[in-house]
Formats: structure tokens, sequence, C-alpha cells
């Protein structure tokens, strides 16, 4: 590695603390801290294999207050609608280069072999929390619904707009197959052992743990698997991305 890259990359996360999800403020010490960490996690990138697993923890463990972050109660119609009623109307769309597309319930999914983890996640405003998720393999679904051969990235299409308007533009984010496939890759719909809250994504968000907060879309509507995300939204692969922030957001 020469030294002008690492440079680069410590202005590039430096720049990024400024706007960390959505939130403005951090005072220079932080920045300096985050300038460091983002070093550390560059090259951990070169070092740790793609598939190896997130650190898990213990149920002592778990965070007490763990912070709700980013979109804590979406105020989209469709979404009001489904919550009224428990969502019990709420159907996961699972499409785009599959030969079976999926719509499937929450009960759908809970009958399907489940998954529990406790991990800490990771978000880039420079906080950790730790919890227990328990939900289905993303990769189980995508076999279900049979992967084409050129479906490169998911993307998951998100019910909530940050601006809280009708017309907003709603929060999406989009993995590649490694992470897609990553064993520790789970659809959560319960937390801690309950269903998950709404200010942590109910019904159902994206636990991918190896990866940055804002990889991990709450409030899901919709999978698309596509071979690029050229076309969606901004372009760059997620809402954040759009504004700045890497798409590959290792940890
Ligand atoms: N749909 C959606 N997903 C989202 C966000 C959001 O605003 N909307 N915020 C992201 C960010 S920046 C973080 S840190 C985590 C926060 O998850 P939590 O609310 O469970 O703490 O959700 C991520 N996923
Ligand atoms: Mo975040």
């Amino acid at each position: 590695m020469n030294r002008r890259r690492w440079l680069i990359g410590a202005v590039g996360v430096a720049t990024t603390m400024l706007t960390a999800c959505g939130r403005v403020g951090a005072d220079l010490s932080e920045q300096a801290r985050r300038m460091s960490e983002g070093l550390t996690r560059r090259m951990q990138r070169l070092i740790v294999p793609r598939d190896a697993l997130a650190p898990t923890y213990s149920r002592a463990e778990i965070s007490p207050d763990f912070r709700p972050n980013g979109s804590v109660d979406p105020a989209a119609s469709d979404y009001l609608a489904l919550k009224a009623d428990g969502f019990a109307g709420y159907r996961l769309v699972v499409d785009g280069l599959v030969d079976r597309p999926l719509s499937l319930s929450l009960a759908d999914l809970r009958a399907r072999p489940a998954q529990t983890q406790i991990t800490k996640h990771d978000c880039v405003e420079g906080w950790t929390s730790i919890a227990e998720w328990t939900g289905v393999r993303l990769e189980a679904l995508l076999d279900e619904a049979g992967l084409k051969p050129d479906a490169k990235y998911v993307v998951f299409h998100c019910f909530d707009a940050l601006d809280q308007q009708e017309d907003g533009e709603r929060y999406y984010e989009s993995i590649d197959m490694i992470d897609a496939r990553h064993p520790q890759t789970i659809l959560a719909y319960a937390m801690n052992g309950e269903t998950l809250p709404v200010p942590h994504g109910a019904p159902l968000r994206l636990r991918v743990e190896r990866q940055l907060g804002y990889k991990h879309a709450k409030y899901i509507r919709r999978i698309e698997a596509v071979d690029s995300f050229a076309d969606i939204g901004g372009g760059k692969g997620g809402y954040w991305e759009d504004r700045g922030y890497e798409w590959y957001a290792g940890i």
C-alpha cells in the first residue's frame, strides 16, 4: 500500500464523518478517532476474508439500550396501513433476476428455518450496540426464488423516506452475493426474543454482520436481484451511497 492511498482514505472518512447518518456536529477529536478507525478498517479489509464470521456475544452482553437510528417511525401511507393491522397484510416480495418470484407473509417467513445470533451493530457515527436477532437466512430465500446466473447484487427496497414525505426518496441498500450468501446474513423479524419493534425496522430488517450500520436495511418491502444498480435511485447502490458514503462498508 502506498502512503498516498492511505491519506486519500483518511480524508474520505473524515469527510463522511460530517454527515454521518444524517447527523452533524461531531467534534474534531471524534473525527480524528474515526479517521484512525477508518485506517484500521481498511487494513482489516485486506486481511480478513469476506466470508469470515463476525464475532458473536453472550446474552449477558446484550445492550439494554440499543439505539434506534435513521428512520424510526416511517410515515408512508402504505406502511401505516400495514402497521395498523399488526403487519398481517405484509408481503415480502423477492423478484428481479429470479426464476420464481416470491411473495411471503410474516407467517410464511416464520415457518421457514430460523437462525438466531447475538452480534454487535457498528454505526459509522461511532457508536455500537449488541442485540440478539432472529430471522431467515437470505441465502435460503434467494435459493428458493432461484437466482438467475446474471444476478450480481441484491437490492433492498424500504418503506421509509428519511424526510417523512409521501413522495420522498425511500431508503434502499444493496449488497453483493458474497454478503447475501454469508452465513450470518439474515432477514430478522425478531430482536432480543421479541417481535421486531418499529424503531428497529418492523416488520423485517436486514442483518449483514460484516458491514457497517447503514447497510442493514430496515422496513424492507421488496428484495430485488439485479445485475447492476446503476438505474436505481441515484445509481450508487444505496440511499447514503447516493449522498457520498462508500458502497462497500465492510468491517
Ligand atoms: N430503511 C432504513 N434502514 C436503515 C436506516 C434508515 O434510516 N432507514 N438507517 C441505517 C443506519 S445509519 C443504521 S446505524 C441502522 C440503525 O439500526 P437501528 O435503528 O436498529 O439502530 O439502520 C440502518 N438501516
Ligand atoms: Mo448508521
